[in-house]
């Protein structure tokens, strides 16, 4: 590929007539938003070891009260984007947010989509558009777009959640923002009782449900149990790992980031191809290696990591005698519906 003409080629007086106008030449710029190949990521390996920032959290419900937070979460930001971007990647916001016994976290609503991945403690819950979700260890919980939500905790210890949305995306696509609410009337049953077992969902064939989030919570018990039962069933199956999709279509239960669980078998392996994509992986229970490019990150219970799109991930049990679960959310659905999803063949690597 040759070179081609710089800025610097170019005459003060013809780049002063461009400027003026509102015009850029393409030419010296070209290389830079097309490079040849393969993307350049500002997305960097990183990794968030939870033990090391869980005090600092703790810390900050001691300096900062919640009247003074509204949310009270670290961010953890890629320093390759810019601390100050609290993006994990191009897509992906991460936040470990606390909430202390008795305290409250108003209701809003926003644009971006959020799910929270509950990391430790026991009695808060999350009512989201009426629905009281309860938190416990592993479970998921959505939040989508525009839907009311606030944070309560009825329990002894402090409650600990990693927050996923897609609010780079969305800032980025200036479409980010936020509205107060009321608190909200808790329903009287959860939806989530209704899908549960079978392979059946509540829906007659004359009244589809309309919603686009039928489910909201996805407790973890049952996740693993699925990922357990597919380890049994399925013993030669490539990758233990299962969707959190929509039950109603079967599609990701979010329409930006995609979102799963996996489970790597004692002393498993697993390479995943490099695909377009970023990826996360937060440590549910086990301790699991993760070797992202020329990185190697070890997670314990809780730690989490990121990885750039176009480069190939593995994942490997540390233990010899015990599973290790993952949380994984990357920004597939994303790319698939902007047509610019790939699994990259061996040459792009
Ligand atoms: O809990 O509603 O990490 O609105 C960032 C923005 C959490 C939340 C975040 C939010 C929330």
């Amino acid at each position: 590929m040759h070179e081609l003409g710089r800025l610097d080629e170019l005459p003060q007086e013809y780049r002063d007539a461009l400027s003026a106008r509102n015009l850029v030449p393409l030419w010296p710029s070209l290389r830079a938003v097309l490079p040849p190949g393969k993307p350049q990521a500002r997305t960097r390996p990183t990794y968030w070891n939870y033990q090391d920032l869980r005090p600092l959290l703790l810390r900050a419900g001691e300096l900062t009260p919640m009247e003074k937070a509204e949310r009270r979460v670290l961010v953890l930001a890629n320093p390759g984007h810019g601390l100050e971007k609290m993006q994990a990647s191009a897509a992906i916001y991460l936040g470990m947010q606390l909430l202390l016994p008795g305290e409250w976290a108003p209701a809003h609503r926003h644009t971006p989509n959020a799910v929270r991945m509950i990391v430790e403690g026991e009695g808060a819950y999350t009512t989201v558009n009426g629905e009281k979700c309860a938190m416990q260890r592993g479970d998921l919980i959505l939040t989508p777009t525009g839907h009311w939500h606030e944070h309560g905790h009825e329990g002894e210890k402090p409650v600990v959640w990693l927050d996923v949305l897609d609010l780079p995306l969305v800032y980025y696509m200036e479409a980010s923002y936020v509205i107060e609410g009321r608190p909200q009337t808790v329903q009287a049953d959860s939806a989530e009782r209704a899908y549960r077992r079978g392979g059946v969902v509540p829906s007659p064939v004359f009244e589809r449900s309309r919603q686009s989030h039928p489910l909201l919570r996805y407790p973890w018990a049952e996740v693993r149990a699925a990922l357990q039962a597919l380890a049994q069933s399925q013993p030669d199956v490539e990758a233990v790992q299962v969707a959190y999709v929509n039950p109603e279509t079967g599609a990701d239960c979010m329409a930006i980031l995609g979102y799963s669980a996996l489970m790597l078998r004692p002393d498993e392996t697993l390479t995943l191809p490099a695909r377009s994509c970023a990826a996360v992986f937060h440590q549910i229970k086990g301790r699991a290696t993760v070797r992202i490019a020329d990185q190697v990150f070890e997670l314990d219970d809780a730690d989490t990591c990121c990885a750039p799109g176009y480069t190939p991930v593995t994942l490997a049990n540390r233990s010899r005698t015990e599973p290790a679960f993952l949380f994984i959310a990357d920004e597939a659905p994303l790319h698939k519906k902007l047509g610019i999803y790939e699994v990259c063949t061996e040459e792009k690597r």
